[in-house]
């Protein structure tokens, strides 16, 4: 069900100061810069690499507000690793194996991410912790 890691998202406080390092420290690109109302962050996507199933990020995320979902978890956590980005081919499809194993969807239908990707959350408490993403990218453009 899974086709990749496609991406690591990270909570900061200063996007512009965490994109410097990023491209500073491990040479990496931005690919991408959003402002996401509806999830409440301003982000950038890095590219990592390209693999067979697709192409790798780490994505920087601000909140816009304190009470966003990042900005709750800067406020109880601080910076750092906040949740897995998945490649999957249909998320609508997974949702529903997914949810049918009884772990919580977060969202019952896919929402907008970034680059166009169809996105849709799993909760962290039935995922040992780990807040979980399902990406559905963007069919490439020829
Ligand atoms: N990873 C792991 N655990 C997390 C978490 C995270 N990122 N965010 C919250 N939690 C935990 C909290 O620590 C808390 O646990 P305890 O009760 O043991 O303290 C519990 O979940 C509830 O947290 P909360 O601070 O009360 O926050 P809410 O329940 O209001 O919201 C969540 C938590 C996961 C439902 C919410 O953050 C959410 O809906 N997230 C999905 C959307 C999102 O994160 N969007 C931003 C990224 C957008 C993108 O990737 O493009
Ligand atoms: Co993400």
């Amino acid at each position: 069900m899974l086709t990749r890691i496609d991406h690591v998202g990270i909570a900061c406080h200063d996007l512009e100061e965490k994109i410097a390092f990023y491209e500073g420290t491990f040479g990496l690109i931005v690919a991408s810069r959003e402002v996401n109302e509806q999830q409440g962050v301003k982000e950038a996507m890095l590219h990592v690499a390209d693999g067979p199933a697709g192409a790798s990020y780490v994505q920087l995320l601000e909140p816009l507000h304190p009470d966003t979902p990042v900005g709750k978890f800067l406020a109880k956590r601080g910076e750092g690793v906040h949740h897995i980005g998945y490649g999957v081919e249909d998320v609508v499809a997974a949702l529903e194996s997914i949810g049918g194993k009884g772990v919580r969807l977060l969202d019952e239908r896919p929402r907008h991410g970034s680059m166009g990707a169809s996105i849709a959350f799993l909760h962290p408490k039935d995922v040992g912790g780990v807040l979980t993403e399902l990406v559905q990218a963007r069919p490439r453009q020829h």
